[in-house]
């Protein structure tokens, strides 16, 4: 939460936003480092060994692949403290399996909702609080809540600690709040947690830079812009060569979509130009044997953004046919570069690949919480770049309110045309 350089007030209405997001980073170390010492337990003064995140959208893609990202690391590092598990669909088979997967008795939760009010989030803390009660706890002892100080969630008793964040701030830029803080203090400590805010002021800083050639955000930006509406270019996929970035496609799905998915400017005019890409991906070498056959030689051309690491995370690796796992890897990342960029002749068109895919890289030494702080802040300093020139509000998501509003008419049974008749087909 101390992303900038230490010390700098950041005002923002009259307030110093680093001193708050300080304080609360500095409320979630103590919480933390009580749940690792055993002096804040469950009712039988045992200590809480999983913790379990509760949200949805950016209350749960961003956190859930920061740990993903970080969990192999931190156990190779010996700085893993608790597992921790996220449930987030209103399916009732996603809180179930976790549930049934966890001991409940020793399972601190988390209910993370900027709002207070998002219907599935509401709607699985009750399912959680139902599973405690009926091991014969008392929820408000097992759970703690990460809000807004507005929210109806931030003076409630229910909890047992509430951290807070700015209402303002879109879920998906909130991964450094308590947002993620949280659960990445509590998985694996805060210094943990510090060190990947580090990791992320230090590419805030270059993303302060004039010059585009010290400034790889914005000329990854101004890259995937020209790619946009000079080349006519509809799709970018994200590809990262690290397993431990499972999720960090998913993240940027969100982080990308929702912010610059948009078809009016920030006055409310229609735009005539297009903006924001689809973004999907996988990572390698998974998505090799999956979608790259249309990268190489489907009729669209899809920019490519590589994420590349020369160490892996837990140390382990092995010598077959005389190069390592790692290497294999590696080696894959330079080829498919080459093969998408320069492709290859030959007489039988069916085997022949045309090249002219264009493609980023970014490469690390390995993936810890600094250079996983760094990368996350680059593509969302990415994204701010790129709703800048497109001038739209990168900040916004009135895209997704049409459907809450139809899907709360469809559960009140205030139902006509067609959302009548598919009510009736899904027996609601
Ligand atoms: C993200 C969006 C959205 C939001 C969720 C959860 O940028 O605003 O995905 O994070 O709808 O909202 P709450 O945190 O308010 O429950």
């Amino acid at each position: 939460m101390t992303r900038g350089q230490l010390g700098d007030a950041v005002v923002v209405d009259g307030v110093d936003k680093r001193a708050f997001y300080t304080e609360q980073q500095k409320k979630i170390a103590e919480l933390a480092e009580k749940v690792h010492a055993g002096t804040l337990t469950n009712a039988a003064g045992e200590k809480f060994t999983t913790v379990v995140q509760i949200g949805i959208g950016g209350s749960d893609l961003g956190p859930r692949a920061m740990y993903l990202a970080l969990e192999n690391w931190a156990k190779a590092n010996n700085t893993f403290k608790m597992e921790a598990r996220f449930i987030s669909n209103v399916d009732p088979d996603d809180a179930s399996a976790v549930l049934d997967g966890i001991d409940v008795a020793h399972s601190l939760f988390i209910l993370v909702s900027k709002s207070g009010t998002t219907l599935e989030t509401l709607t699985n803390e009750a399912f959680v609080k139902d599973a405690l009660k009926n091991a014969g706890l008392d929820a408000s002892k097992h759970m703690i809540a990460v809000t807004s100080e507005t929210s109806p969630l931030a003076k409630s008793d229910d909890y047992l600690a509430a951290f807070f964040m700015d209402d303002y701030i879109g879920g998906r830029f909130s991964s450094t709040s308590a947002v993620g803080g949280a659960v990445l203090s509590l998985a694996f400590g805060p210094d943990v947690f510090a060190q990947f805010l580090e990791g992320a002021a230090k590419e805030d800083e270059l993303a302060k830079n004039k010059d585009l050639r010290k400034n790889p955000a914005m000329l990854d930006a101004l890259i995937g812009v020209y790619e946009r509406n000079i080349l006519g270019y509809g799709t970018t996929a994200v590809l990262p060569y690290s397993q431990g970035l499972s999720r960090f496609p998913a993240h940027l799905q969100q982080l990308d979509m929702e912010s610059n998915g948009k078809s009016v400017n920030r006055f409310g005019e229609p735009v005539d130009y297009v903006t924001g890409p689809v973004i999907f991906g996988e990572p390698g070498t998974n998505g090799q044997h999956s979608f790259y056959q249309l990268l190489h030689q489907g009729t669209d051309i899809i920019p490519l953004q590589f994420v590349g690491f020369k160490n892996n995370q837990m140390g382990t690796d092995v010598v077959i046919e005389g190069s390592t796992s790692q290497q294999k890897l590696c080696a894959n990342v330079v080829a498919q570069i080459v093969a998408f960029a320069c492709g290859k002749a030959d007489d039988n068109r069916n085997k022949n690949f045309e090249g002219g895919r264009p493609s980023s890289i970014i490469i690390g030494d390995q993936l810890n919480p600094a250079t996983l702080g760094a990368l996350l802040a680059h593509f969302e300093n990415k994204v701010m770049f790129q709703g800048f020139v497109w001038n739209v509000n990168s900040f916004d998501q009135e895209g997704v309110q049409l459907g809450k509003v139809l899907a709360k008419r469809v559960l009140a049974h205030d139902t006509d045309g067609a959302l009548k008749v598919y009510s009736e087909l899904l027996n609601i």
